[in-house]
């Protein structure tokens, strides 16, 4: 391969880089969400409620199913509940804090943003917040008996597999499962929340249970989870201004070398980088 054609093709992949880095969107958007899209924010057994932070925009019409009973890896156990969560016709901005309360009582079960309800499915009874050995899992699917995505899990159990665990999942404890202590009846996210954080970041220190506050014993039904949101701004891949400057550079050169060689033909004016001489130069 020619330098002059060798050049052309690296010039031809920095463009392609660069008009990558520029057109990839930074946060997903739509109604089908991915695992760590929503983290659990909040845990609270005694009010049986939690909240969940949105690390991504939520386009609206968004469908979203939470279940304490126990995923045994191919489907759900019986004994417990399910509910029904749906974003109703607002986008939510990335950083939202999201409450899901009073899970426990059809008259006061209630939502931040949107609607949520209870299901009743066969053989499930009513979803309540156990302060150990508990596992709840939020998931998107064609049904609630019929996970195609798991979102996000939390649990005070170790995520052991009587109670609920992660095989089959997708998800991972640690980043985007949260193991809080057993026995913890109340926690919370305790981390950073600005300066802004890109959605990667937040996921994993969402899912540090090192960042988050809980106790075991007490009575804090009533206490309010911290709802001030986090601050998801993309932050810019810290190669992607380089990428794009040295493709600059690289651009630049190729034209001042192109158009000295246009200028003074003969039989050393001619010559690219590296080129032998009697080499012929072909100009572009
Ligand atoms: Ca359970
Ligand atoms: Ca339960």
């Amino acid at each position: 391969m020619s330098l002059d054609l060798a050049f052309r093709r690296l010039r031809l992949a920095f463009a392609w880089v660069v008009m990558a880095v520029l057109a990839a969107p930074a946060l997903a958007a739509g109604t089908t969400l991915r695992a760590g899209d929503l983290m659990f924010s909040a845990f609270n057994a005694d009010e049986d409620g939690w909240s969940l932070v949105a690390l991504v925009d939520l386009a609206p019409g968004i469908e979203l199913y939470f279940s304490d009973n126990a995923w045994d890896g191919k489907a759900f156990t019986s004994g417990e509940g399910f509910l029904r969560w749906t974003s109703g016709d607002s986008a939510i901005a990335a950083g939202t804090w999201l409450r899901f309360m009073n899970i426990d009582s059809a008259s006061r079960l209630a939502a931040s943003n949107g609607r949520l309800e209870r299901l009743n499915i066969p053989g499930s009874t009513l979803p309540n917040l156990s302060q150990s050995a508990e596992t709840l899992y939020a998931y998107q699917g064609s049904d609630a008996l019929t996970p195609q995505r798991f979102v996000a899990a939390i649990g005070n159990g170790d995520f052991a597999a009587e109670v609920g665990g992660l095989g089959g999942t997708g998800l991972t404890a640690g980043r985007t499962a949260l193991a809080l202590p057993s026995g913890s009846d109340w926690a919370e996210y305790a981390g950073p929340r600005a300066p802004r954080v890109a959605g990667g970041e937040a996921q994993s220190r969402l899912g540090s249970v090192g960042l988050w506050q809980s106790t075991v014993d007490g009575d804090l039904g009533a206490r309010m989870p911290n709802a001030l949101p986090l601050d998801v701004t993309p932050i810019p891949e810290p190669w992607a201004p380089l990428t794009a400057l040295l493709g600059l550079v690289l651009l630049a050169v190729h034209r001042i070398a192109g158009s000295r060689s246009a200028r003074k033909p003969g039989p050393y004016g001619s010559l690219l980088w590296g080129q032998r001489l009697g080499s012929v130069t072909k100009p572009f």
